[in-house]
């Protein structure tokens, strides 16, 4: 056996092993990483899959009549072509399609694709329509959308993944963490763009070991750990705002609020005190108030308050209850809450948003870090879509959309390049998506695997993956630079997707500027050269390219003392105010009282979910959906290996119920249901668990989408996709943000479900 390869990806950096053939044979994970993730072993596996894109393919109709085939997306042979002739191919389209104009573009191509600075696919396509003269992009994500449009408007910051408190004040200092939404260890494998080591695990046990008390506010109880948790509350899912007002409630009348903080550093507090005791409205928010519309007891919460009051407590929201209707509420409720406390800006104290969301989270960090990295040059097109809104820009040429106090008309979109990602995951209402998905007269791919993305394509060209080629990962929020090393040679036909756009580049005529000369290792040793100097100037001497590339890591050093969030604001509000128009804390914003959005107050409020279990719809849809992260995959990434297929039940990914709601419709483990709603219906198999809350159940996102009639609106899904079943309206007018978590369902028996066809290979000519 030959040395092993050190490579690196959103869940780790580990080492792959080859054979005499040059096949990899398995992987072992970085020494250093005590918490390894188990998906380390996914791309090991699926490199020499069956299910590699091989070869450059076309869809048969796509080459008979581009615009006449367009509803046979995904339900039509391939044909192979020669990758001289796809290029061809793709160079007329775009100089046909550039001449409407390059609004007629859409690059906006979301998605989380491989780790590594160069190789990031989304990138080297911006850049590359970029020079083309431009392209619609996407505004906004999927995973912090409402947070980072409303956080500018109160805090004046919009770096969610950096709102934390760091770890060591927080087991220093914190005596009481309150955490909406939980605090899911499964998503602490994954950082974007990378991660080292896994550390979350260790600081939560060490948490616990300060005696800090831990508090699940979530439908479900496993949303933190049991040697974590000391005690669960199961609200009702979406109802998180009218619990964090049932909670102000409580300290506002009994005095317990910190009058001098909110004089001191925020603004806006007698409107929204107003509000709260029910002055403007009628309604006071009481404790009792919120015990209706959440399903917690009201003493509970009064008791909660109280508690909260009296001791260091850190509140952490997490990022799954903005993805929501209203999302921005409960992001701002958060921060006011905090700031009723008064304890925002000190040790332990105050707010923070996703410390499990991602392994990087609260974790101490060297401040202002280099990164290397690929420019991605000019965008000439100014219009952009919300990622939530990209169905209804397909389907609405011409139409306006109000959005964060502007307009935008949608442009009408003739050509869509999509690289690493997979729509057919990150969309909401599939049905919907997919008529939206058969308006460009062209669709473009570039795809290791026959997935979705893939199968639902004009154009296939097949891409490497990271296993495949070299770069260096070197993620916003970690210590490390790391060198990921080729390890095998291409699969079948595959190139990397930068020289896939070189090349490309090249038939246009613009290939000089496009590559600049350089090949990927020209490539990489400038970007970490610039890198390297630049941290010169922030005190950081670091090796050059070839120790490094020869070392394998880089580590900056961890910074000794960690500063409290807002410390310096709470030092100092004058001298270090905020960025937002009064330089406080808004918790009334007069820049959005401005846009007059009633689905979007200006200061935080309870707004009913277009779906909820209080509403109405519950006599038709009885059971909220929740879908989160998987455990055993990244999104719809390497679903097809053991260890996801190994999560499955009766072949399909496996929906949580609890035991009452199971058996009120005659259900017992594995059976397979049918999932749906008005807007779709999906196949799944019933997973019986306790510590969820009855009215709740949950599916895992993520597995590959499979419909019964491809191409059809309206099929049966046939393998757990909940994006079949999703609203794929905005959280309101300010974010226009995806809502994935509004959405009711019901739940009955499917007796002979179709074959499960996820992963067969389409059909090719
Ligand atoms: N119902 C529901 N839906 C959700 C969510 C939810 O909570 N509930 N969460 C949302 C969130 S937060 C997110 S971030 C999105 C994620 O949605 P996506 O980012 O779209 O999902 P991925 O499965 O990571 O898609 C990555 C794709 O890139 C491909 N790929 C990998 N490496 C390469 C490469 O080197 N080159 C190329 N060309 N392709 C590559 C993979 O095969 C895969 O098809 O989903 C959203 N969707
Ligand atoms: N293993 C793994 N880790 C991942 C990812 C992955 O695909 N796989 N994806 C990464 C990405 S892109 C992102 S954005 C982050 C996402 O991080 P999050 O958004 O925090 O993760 P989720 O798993 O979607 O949701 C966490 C929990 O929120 C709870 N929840 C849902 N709705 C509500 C609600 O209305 N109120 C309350 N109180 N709780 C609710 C659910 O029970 C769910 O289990 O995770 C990252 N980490
Ligand atoms: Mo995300």
């Amino acid at each position: 056996m030959t040395k092993p390869t050190q490579t690196a990806s959103h869940w780790g950096v580990y080492n792959v092993t080859i054979d005499e053939s040059g096949k990899v044979t398995g992987s072992v994970p970085l020494a250093r990483d005590t918490h390894p993730s188990r998906l380390n072993a996914g791309l090991p596996e699926l490199v020499h899959s069956d299910l590699r894109v091989a070869k450059p393919h076309v869809r048969e109709g796509y080459l008979r009549s581009r615009e006449k085939s367009r509803a046979q997306r995904g339900s039509e042979r391939f044909v192979e072509v020669t990758w001289d002739d796809a290029l061809t191919l793709v160079k007329q389209e775009i100089r046909r399609v550039t001449e409407f104009g390059n609004e007629a573009i859409y690059g906006g191509s979301y998605g989380w694709a491989s780790a590594g600075r160069f190789h990031h696919s989304p990138s080297v396509l911006k850049r590359f329509l970029g020079l083309n003269g431009g392209y619609v992009d996407k505004l906004g994500n999927h995973s912090f959308g409402a947070a980072m449009h409303i956080a500018p408007y109160v805090i004046g910051r919009a770096d969610i993944p950096h709102i934390n408190m760091p770890w060591p004040l927080i087991v220093q200092h914190t005596r009481l963490m309150v955490l909406f939404g939980g605090a899911h260890l499964k998503n602490t494998q994954i950082s974007s763009g990378g991660t080292v080591l896994h550390e979350s695990a260790d600081w939560f046990k060490k948490a616990r070991d300060a005696g800090i008390e831990i508090i699940n506010i979530s439908p479900s109880r496993d949303d933190v750990a049991d040697n974590v948790r000391t005690s669960w509350l199961p609200v009702r899912p979406n109802t998180d705002v009218a619990l964090m007002l049932g909670l102000a409630h409580t300290l506002v009348s009994e005095n317990l609020h910190d009058r001098n903080f909110l004089d001191g550093y925020c603004v806006g507090f007698a409107p929204f005190e107003d509000y709260l005791l029910g002055k403007t409205s009628g309604k006071p928010k009481t404790a009792d108030w919120a015990a209706a519309i959440t399903g917690i007891d009201a003493d509970v919460i009064r008791s909660l308050a109280r508690k909260m009051a009296k001791t260091r407590t850190l509140i952490a929201t997490s990022w799954s209850i903005q993805r929501a209707d209203h999302g921005e509420q409960p992001i701002w409720m958060t921060i006011v809450l905090a700031a009723l406390l008064g304890q925002i800006g000190l040790p332990g104290g105050g707010f923070g948003f996703g410390i499990a969301a991602t392994s990087s989270a609260g974790m101490p960090l060297p401040a202002n870090l280099p990164r290397p990295t690929l420019p991605l040059g000019v965008n000439r097109v100014t219009n952009h879509v919300p990622v939530g809104r990209v169905t209804d820009m397909l389907l609405n040429p011409g139409a306006t959309l109000d959005y964060n106090g502007k307009t935008i008309t949608y442009p009408d979109i003739k050509l869509v390049y999509s690289v690493g990602g997979n729509p057919f995951h990150h969309n909401g209402n599939l049905n919907r998506f997919l008529q939206a998905w058969q308006h460009p007269d062209t669709v473009i791919v570039h795809e290791p695997w026959w997935g979705p993305a893939a199968k639902f394509a004009d154009i296939v060209l097949p891409a490497t993956t990271t296993l495949e080629r070299n770069d260096i990962q070197a993620a916003e929020q970690s210590r490390f630079f790391v060198a990921m090393r080729q390890v095998v040679q291409p699969v079948g036909q595959s190139r990397n997707d930068f020289d896939i756009f070189a090349e490309l580049s090249a038939r246009l005529g613009f290939g000089q500027a496009y590559t600049e000369g350089r090949d990927e290792m020209m490539w990489l040793r400038h970007m970490y050269e610039k890198a390297r100097h630049d941290a010169v100037a922030r005190n950081h001497v670091l090796p050059d390219f070839d120790m490094f590339w020869e070392a394998g890591l880089y580590e900056f050093p961890t910074p000794e003392t960690c500063q409290p969030l807002f410390g310096s604001f709470r030092d100092d509000p004058v001298r270090n105010h905020l960025p937002t128009p009064s330089g406080k804390i808004e918790i009334y914003s007069e820049k959005i009282a401005s846009f007059g959005y009633d689905d979007c107050p200006p200061h935080p409020t309870w707004i009913e979910p277009a779906e909820w279990l209080g509403s109405t719809k519950t006599a038709r849809f009885p059971i909220h959906l929740l879908s989160n992260q998987p455990v055993t995959r990244l999104h719809s990434q390497h679903d097809s290996s053991k260890l996801s297929r190994a999560s499955k039940v009766a072949g399909r990914e496996p929906i949580k119920m609890n035991g009452q709601d199971a058996a009120a419709r005659g259900l017992k483990a594995g059976d397979t249901v049918r999932v749906f709603n008005d807007r779709g219906a999906f196949i799944s198999a019933v997973d019986i668990v306790d510590g969820l809350r009855e009215g709740v159940a949950q599916i895992a996102t993520g597995a590959w989408y499979d419909p019964e009639h491809p191409g059809k609106a309206d099929s049966l899904e046939k393998h757990g996709n909940p994006n079949m079943v999703t609203n794929d309206k905005g959280t309101s007018r300010l974010a226009q943000s995806p809502v994935a978590q509004t959405v009711l369902v019901e739940i009955e028996r499917c007796l002979s479900p179709p074959r499960m066809s996820a992963f067969d290979l389409p059909d090719v000519a």
